[in-house]
C-alpha cells in the first residue's frame, strides 16, 4: 500500500517538474528576462543569491565564483548546505527539489525570517532548467553528495561521495548553447555585481576567479564597514566636505535598514537604493521617507542652531546636493512596481526609513558639530547658487529663446514630425555635420553640428551649463526641456545618435555628451533613446572593390577578401582619422544608413559604475580619465550590455 502510494506521488512529481522545466526552456526570457549576454549572466547572479541568502541568514561568510573555460561557472559556499534529507510528503531529498522545482528557491521554510534576493527570485531550478548540465555538491552532517542533471533532468541520484570538511554547497553549470544566443562571461560584469553584494552584505567575503585564460584574474570582495566603505567607493576622486560617514543600521518591524552617506564638494547628487539586494533605480517609498527625512532633519538643525539668515529655507534639491548616499532595506515581502520594477511600492517602509533617518541623523549632526556645520554650509551655498541660477535662467531664457520654439540654426531638421520614427545626429564638427547633411536622408534624419569641446557639465552649475551655446543648441532641438523641467514626451526625435571621430579627442567628446545626457536629461538615456554611431575605422579597395572595417581584425580579413589568392598588390587601406576624410556617401553607407550601419544603444546598466565613471572622468584628476579613454572600447560595450 505505503510503496504504491509513494510511487504514484513520486510519478506525479516527475510531471510535475517536466512540466515546470519546459516552462522554463521554452520561455526563458519570462524567468530570467533574456536569452541574450544579460540573461547568461543572471544565471550566475542567481546562484549567488541563494549563497547570499543563507550569509543573510548568519551561516556563511565566504563565497567563491569561478569563471572555467567554456563559460562553466562553480559557485561555492561554507553555508548550510542545502538539506539531503528525504522530504516528508515529496519523497525526494531535500536539495533534488530545490534543482528541480519552480519558485522553490532555497528554503521551503516560508515561517523563518526570510528575505530574499534575486532580480525574479525565481531560484536556482531555473539555472538547472537552463544548463546543458549542472552538478550540485552538499557538505553537510560530515558527508559529501553529489548529483548530477542534464537540462534540468537528474542523470544520477543524490550520492554519497565521500566525507565532508565543514559544510556548504557547490554548483557547477554550464550555460545551454541551445538556449543562449550569445556565450562568454564578461568578467567585469560579474565582478562589478559582486563587489555591490559585498558592499551590501558587510563582512561577507566574494571570491571572483577567471581561469578562461593563461594570466587568471581574481578579486577579493569584503568590506567589514559596508555601506560606509560602498560611498567611499562610490566617491572616488570628490572631495568630501566633512570626514567621517554619516553611519547607521536600524531594526524596525517593518524593514531593516542600513544607510551610509557623506557630502563632498561636488554639485551632483549620488543617492542609491537597495531592496534585498536589488538595485532600486526607479526609488519607491524607501527613498522618499529618505528624502522626506533628510530635508527636515538638516532644516531642523539649521534652525534650532540659528545658522539660517531671516527666512531662509533649504529644500530637498539643496540638501541633496554633492551627497553621496546608499540606503539599503530588507523587507519581508517587498512589492515591487514600475516599468522595470524596480521601485518599492511597500507604504510601510515609507513611515520606517523616515523614523529612523530622522533619528539617526540629526544625533549624528548634533555629535558631530563641525561636520553638521560643513553640511549645513553646503547645502546653503546651493541653495543660494539655486536662487541665483533661478534668475539667471529665467533671464537667459527670455534672452535665448530656450522655451520659444525657434530651433537652433545650426540643425538641419528633418521632414517627417512623428518623433517615433526620426533620429538625430550629434555630429563632432562642422566638416562632418556638412557630410552628414548632404549624406542623410532627410525624410526622417536630422543632423546637429556641435563645434569642439562641449562644456563639462560635471564641473558647473545650471546657469552656466544653460549659457553654453553648444548644450543650449542640442536641448532645442530636442525640446524636451532640462532636468527638472525635463518632460520626455516632448522629446522630438526617439533617437538621438552620438557621432564623433574614432580618436582620443572623440571618445572625450563622447563621454562630455553621454555626462551631459546622464545628468541632465536621464530619461533619455533610461528610456533607450541616446545611441553612439560606429564609423569605419578603415576602407580597404582594390580597383573598383570597396570594403569597410570597423576593426583591425575585419581590415585585415577584408585585405584577404579583396585580394585574389596571396597576391595583395594593388589593394589600398585607409585609415579614417576623422569623420570629415568620408564624403556624404561614405558617410551614409556605412554610418548612418539603418540598413547598413550598426550603432550601439546607450543602457544605464549599472547606475552605480557610471556614477563613478563619470565622476572619475570628469572629475579634477586627469589620471583616471586618462586611464578611462585608453579601455575606452570596453567601456561602450560595457554601457551596451
Ligand atoms: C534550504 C534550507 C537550508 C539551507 C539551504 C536551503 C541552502 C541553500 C543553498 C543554495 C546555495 N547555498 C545554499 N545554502 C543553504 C537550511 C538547512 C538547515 O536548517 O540546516
Amino acid at each position: 500500500m505505503a510503496a504504491t502510494d509513494r510511487g504514484s506521488e513520486y510519478t506525479s512529481r516527475q510531471i510535475q517538474v517536466l512540466k515546470g522545466l519546459e516552462a522554463v526552456r521554452k520561455r526563458p526570457g519570462m524567468y530570467i528576462g533574456s536569452t541574450s549576454t544579460r540573461g547568461l549572466h543572471h544565471l550566475v547572479y542567481e546562484v549567488v543569491d541563494n549563497s547570499i541568502d543563507e550569509a543573510m541568514a548568519g551561516f556563511c561568510t565566504n563565497v567563491h565564483a569561478t569563471i572555467h573555460p567554456d563559460d562553466i561557472v562553480t559557485v561555492v559556499d561554507d553555508g548550510r548546505g542545502v538539506p539531503v534529507d528525504i522530504h516528508p510528503t515529496e519523497g525526494v531529498p531535500g536539495v533534488e527539489l530545490a534543482m528541480t522545482t519552480l519558485h522553490a528557491g532555497g528554503k521551503f521554510d516560508k515561517s523563518s525570517y526570510k528575505v530574499s534576493g534575486g532580480l525574479h527570485g525565481v531560484g536556482v531550478s531555473v539555472v538547472n532548467a537552463l544548463s546543458e548540465w549542472l552538478e550540485v555538491e552538499v557538505q553537510r552532517d560530515g558527508k559529501r553528495y553529489r548529483q548530477r542533471y542534464a537540462r534540468g533532468i537528474k542523470v544520477t541520484e543524490l550520492e554519497e561521495v565521500g566525507t565532508a570538511d565543514g559544510t556548504g554547497t557547490r554548483v557547477t553549470f554550464k550555460p545551454d548553447p541551445e538556449i543562449f544566443t550569445v556565450l562568454g562571461y564578461d568578467f567585469d560584469v560579474l565582478s562589478d555585481r559582486l563587489r555591490e553584494l559585498a558592499f551590501l552584505n558587510r563582512g561577507l567575503k566574494i571570491v571572483i576567479r577567471d581561469e578562461r585564460t593563461e594570466d587568471e584574474r581574481e578579486e577579493v570582495y569584503k568590506y567589514d564597514g559596508g555601506l560606509a566603505e560602498f560611498v567611499t567607493f562610490l566617491r572616488g576622486s570628490r572631495v568630501p566636505v566633512h570626514d567621517n560617514i554619516v553611519y547607521f543600521e536600524a531594526s524596525r518591524p517593518e524593514a531593516e535598514i542600513e544607510l551610509a552617506m557623506q557630502y563632498d564638494e561636488g554639485f551632483s547628487e549620488n543617492t542609491h537604493t537597495f531592496v534585498n539586494n536589488i538595485s532600486t533605480h526607479e526609488g519607491g517609498t524607501h527613498l522618499t521617507g529618505l528624502k522626506a527625512a533628510l530635508t527636515r532633519t538638516v532644516n531642523d538643525y539649521a534652525r534650532r542652531n540659528k545658522i539660517f539668515k531671516k527666512d531662509e529655507v533649504l529644500s530637498g534639491d539643496d540638501v541633496r546636493e554633492g551627497l553621496t548616499c546608499v540606503l539599503s532595506v530588507k523587507v519581508m515581502e517587498p512589492q515591487f512596481e514600475g516599468q522595470t520594477k524596480t521601485k518599492l511600492g511597500n507604504s510601510e517602509v515609507r513611515g520606517a526609513v523616515e523614523a529612523a533617518v530622522n533619528e539617526h541623523l540629526s544625533a549624528f549632526l548634533e555629535e558631530n558639530p563641525k561636520s553638521a556645520k560643513a553640511v549645513i554650509e553646503k547645502s546653503l551655498q546651493a541653495a543660494r547658487a539655486r536662487e541665483a541660477a533661478r534668475k539667471a535662467r529665467d533671464l537667459a531664457r527670455k534672452k535665448s529663446g530656450l522655451e520659444s520654439g525657434v530651433l537652433p540654426g545650426k540643425l538641419a531638421d528633418c521632414s517627417i514630425a512623428d518623433p517615433a520614427l526620426t533620429e538625430i545626429y550629434l555630429v563632432e564638427g562642422d566638416s562632418a555635420g556638412g557630410s552628414a547633411k548632404q549624406g542623410r536622408d532627410r525624410s526622417f534624419q536630422a543632423i546637429l553640428p556641435l563645434k569642439g569641446k562641449i562644456l563639462n557639465v560635471e564641473k558647473a552649475r545650471i546657469d552656466r551649463i544653460l549659457s553654453n551655446d553648444e548644450i543650449r543648441a542640442m536641448v532645442t532641438a530636442i525640446g524636451a526641456g532640462i532636468r527638472d523641467d525635463f518632460d520626455i514626451e516632448r522629446a522630438r526625435y526617439h533617437k538621438i545618435i552620438i557621432m564623433t571621430d574614432a580618436d582620443v579627442d572623440g571618445a572625450h567628446i563622447r563621454t562630455l555628451l553621454l555626462t551631459f545626457f546622464f545628468r541632465q536629461m536621464r530619461e533619455l538615456i533610461e528610456e533607450g533613446y541616446v545611441y553612439i554611431a560606429q564609423p569605419p575605422l578603415y576602407r580597404v579597395h582594390k580597383g573598383k572593390t570597396e570594403r569597410y572595417a570597423f576593426s583591425d581584425e575585419e581590415r585585415d580579413r577584408e585585405v584577404n577578401a579583396v585580394s585574389n589568392g596571396k597576391d595583395k598588390k594593388g589593394v589600398m587601406i585607409q585609415r579614417y582619422k576623422g569623420l570629415g576624410e568620408m564624403n556624404p556617401e561614405q558617410l551614409w553607407r556605412t554610418t548612418m544608413d539603418p540598413d547598413a550601419r550598426t550603432i550601439l544603444r546607450v543602457t544605464v546598466e549599472s547606475a552605480t559604475a557610471a556614477d563613478r565613471i563619470f565622476t572619475e572622468l570628469m572629475g579634477d584628476e586627469v589620471e583616471p580619465r586618462r586611464a578611462f579613454i585608453e579601455k575606452n572600447a570596453k567601456y561602450v560595450r560595457n554601457l551596451d550590455v
